[in-house]
């Protein structure tokens, strides 16, 4: 990139005849700007945010930009629960809910422009110069539906903001967490986290707009699927990373990017939950397991997980691995509705999946046995929970009190993920050498129905019958760019 503006050694010097000569001569052309279509959720969400802390005032920041290294910074993602309450895309902005006598004035504080009025146009790394045009106040306030300010004004507000009465939303803006301290005087009801989980829990239902943007989302993700099963020989070796690429592209297409780190695990990877590292190579004969999901425009991402046998057919070992791992999911999914509890559907799951470890001859206790709570052996071999809330984040809704969430019963419009596996490491003496090194994931996207679920990812195979078609008809296809 290129270097930015501002006093630095290799910066170049300003005389007065170019100041001078850079501060005139420049038209203003307006941004021609309408309220998103989105605006009355973001609306709707401060609302019942308003509604829980009634006379309080509410921060929420969106963060701040990262220095990656000297004058380049990681690509900056807003705030989940701040984005969720505002769209904002901005780093530094913060909303801040101020009380009146009937609910809240929200404002959205926010950086000026360093428009051409000022030198900061090409003289800062900020400035619309190198950076580009960016919205004046009025403007991020009409296409937003909120007021804003700007951020030079947030001090004053925040230094008045009274103890007991405000609230924060932590850890994401250092300036903003130091000016208003945290006020705690009761350990039981902690005020910053209750903001914290109020938000997450307001998350836990998604309404037809956030379902139809996760189907997005999922859309895209099975396109990238799909593009990866058209590139990935059956009878040689590809790099980790080419797949990874491959379906970069497509999140980089269709929406925002990747939702997290695209997971590409060949043979013995796929035993390493979270192998972003990628370095490998697929091998012909091992089973390839990639987790990878597109984040949409508005921010919600999909999180599917698929296992392919590389030389399009599975062995018979991998097959009945395999298909334990795809009948744990299948009874989740049969056992998800309104009502149940998370856990349930979790104990539902695992017991699946300690039956086929018992048939594989590996259980060293019965099944009755290993699922009690005093020994739960069999997480040796599964690793990890069935799944997850799903929305704007990956792993949405975190902040959710347990008793609402791990605890709690699932209710309709939850969205979450369904993603048993049998995880068995390369160095691992208990189990047979053919087992050493096998990983099988299968992870779909679930919407909880009036009366049950609806897969949102079955536009991609899970029985092992159907993913070998599957890969088959891919290949077949051959490969294709996302346009
Ligand atoms: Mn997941």
């Amino acid at each position: 990139m290129a270097e930015q503006a501002k006093t630095e050694s290799h910066d170049p010097d300003f005389p007065e005849a170019f100041l001078q000569f850079m501060r005139s001569g420049w038209r203003e052309d307006p941004l021609a700007v309408t309220p998103l279509p989105e605006v009355p959720n973001y609306a709707k969400r401060r609302a019942a945010l308003s509604e829980a802390f009634p006379g309080e005032t509410l921060i929420i920041p969106s963060g701040n930009e990262k220095v990656r290294a000297n004058d380049t910074d990681y690509p900056f993602r807003p705030g989940s629960d701040f984005f969720y309450l505002t769209g904002d895309r901005d780093p530094d902005s913060v909303l801040v809910l101020l009380p009146t006598g009937s609910g809240h004035d929200a404002v959205l504080f926010t950086r000026e422009r360093n428009s051409k009025e000022t030198d900061r146009f090409f003289r800062d790394r900020n400035g619309e110069l190198w950076i580009g045009r960016t919205h004046t106040l009025a403007e991020k306030s009409a296409e937003l539906g909120v007021d804003t300010a700007s951020l030079g004004q947030l001090g004053t507000v925040l230094a008045g903001s009274a103890p007991g009465r405000t609230r924060v939303l932590r850890g994401l803006d250092a300036n903003v967490d130091r000016a208003v301290l945290a006020y705690e005087p009761n350990r039981e009801k902690p005020r910053d986290r209750e903001l914290a989980w109020v938000i997450s829990e307001l998350k836990l239902v998604k309404d037809e707009w956030e379902i139809g943007q996760l189907q997005a989302a999922i859309d895209a993700t099975v396109r990238g699927f799909e593009d990866v099963a058209r590139v990935l020989p059956a009878d040689r070796p590809v790099k980790e990373r080419l797949l990874e690429g491959v379906f970069g592209l497509r999140a980089r297409h269709e929406g925002n990017d990747v939702g997290y780190s695209s997971i590409v695990g060949s043979g013995p990877h796929a035993t390493i939950l979270h192998w972003v590292r990628n370095t490998g190579v697929t091998t012909p004969g091992e089973l390839l397991l990639m987790d990878m999901g597109v984040e949409g425009n508005n921010l919600y991402t999909a999180d599917v997980t698929r296992t392919v046998p590389v030389n399009g057919t599975f062995t018979p070992l991998q097959r009945q691995v395999y298909d334990i791992v795809h009948a744990s999911q299948q009874a989740g999914m049969d056992a998800i509705r309104p009502g149940v509890k998370f856990k349930d559907i979790h104990q539902t799951c695992m017991r699946v999946l300690a039956e086929g470890l018992n048939d594989l001859g590996l259980l060293p206790v019965s099944v009755d046995e290993a699922m009690s709570e005093n020994s739960t052996v069999y997480r040796r071999w599964t690793l990890h929970g069935f799944g997850h809330m799903l929305g704007i984040d990956v792993h949405d809704c975190s902040n959710a009190r347990k008793e609402s969430y791990r605890d709690g019963e699932l209710k309709e419009g939850y969205v979450l993920t369904v993603e048993p596996g049998l995880y068995f490491q390369a160095e691992d003496d208990l189990v047979p050498a053919e087992l050493q090194g096998v990983g099988v994931r299968i992870e779909d996207d679930v919407l909880v129905t009036s009366d049950g679920c609806r897969n949102l990812s079955a536009g991609l195979p899970r029985s092992s019958g159907e993913v070998e078609q599957w890969l088959a008809s891919q290949r077949e296809a051959g490969p294709r760019l996302p346009v």
